[in-house]
């Protein structure tokens, strides 16, 4: 049985292209899965629970019959998506994981993540994640009207374009070093995870033992992206729309 992987869709309602990609992920190539797992940015900007516009009513919907249909469903919190709760959770049938948790992959331990916390070099954006994961901070944040809180994601939006735009690429890539340091830390050699849009299955050596890092890709209107895997192999796919 293949356990599939998916990050960064970035949904929102602007483009339901994605959505509609994410539709058909689910109605035909999950149905055969062992698991799906979300690790992050499901949704472009998520402001809580109690916004029920789309795309997050179909979202749920959608993977809800995935799970009823017999195919567990486990979602991991992005950068974009930290706010999504329980509410959501319970609609959709998704299990929520911690921002890191290690799952049995074909006997192996395998390391999962957003991949955020991954990019130590990135300074002002670890400082803004400490502030915006501390759960005062989002209390103040969810208590505000949605209208507002519609206002301050684009605010945010609009600074982290700003800051991104001036930041060197390699800056927003996963610092190698914090990399080894968290999967000694967890005893693993197999990690997965997103953010960085640089798709990508890294082999080598990690104190002599074969180690091996997959990044998931982000989705676009017309491909998505999606890590398959079984017994014998990983493999990432590209995810087309079905014609007609
Ligand atoms: O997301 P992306 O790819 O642009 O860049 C990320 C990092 N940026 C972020 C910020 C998010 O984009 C903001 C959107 C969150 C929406 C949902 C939350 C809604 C909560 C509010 C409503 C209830 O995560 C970016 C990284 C990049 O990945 C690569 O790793 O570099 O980090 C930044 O850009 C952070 C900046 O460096 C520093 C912080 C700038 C914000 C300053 C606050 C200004 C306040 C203005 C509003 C009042
Ligand atoms: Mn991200």
């Amino acid at each position: 049985m293949t356990t599939l992987f998916i990050a960064d869709l970035h949904l929102e309602a602007a483009h339901p292209a994605r959505t509609v990609l994410l539709l058909e992920f689910l109605r035909q190539q999950a149905r055969s899965a062992e698991a799906l797992y979300i690790l992050g940015d499901l949704f472009e900007a998520w402001i809580g629970d109690d916004d029920d516009a789309d795309p997050g009513r179909t979202v749920a919907t959608a993977l809800r019959a995935l799970r009823e249909y017999g195919v567990p469903v486990f979602f991991l919190h992005g950068n974009r998506d930290f706010l999504l709760g329980d509410r959501f959770a319970s609609a959709a049938g998704v299990q929520l994981l911690p921002e890191s948790v290690i799952i049995n992959l074909a006997g192996e331990p395998v390391l999962l993540l957003h991949g955020d916390t991954l990019c130590t070099d990135d300074r002002d954006y670890q400082a803004f994640r400490a502030q915006v994961r501390t759960p005062a901070w989002q209390a103040q944040l969810l208590a505000l009207p949605l209208t507002q809180r519609r206002i301050l994601a684009a605010q945010l939006r609009e600074s982290s374009r700003q800051a991104t735009g001036q930041k060197a690429a390699d800056i927003m890539d996963v610092n190698p070093t914090e990399v080894e340091r968290v999967m000694r830390w967890h005893g693993v050699s197999r990690l997965i995870h997103g953010h960085t849009h640089r798709p990508a299955i890294h082999d080598w050596s990690l104190d002599g033992q074969p180690a091996r890092r997959a990044v998931l890709g982000d989705w676009r209107e017309d491909q998505g992206s999606v890590l398959c895997c079984d017994e014998s192999d990983w493999r990432l796919e590209p995810l087309a729309r079905s014609r007609g």
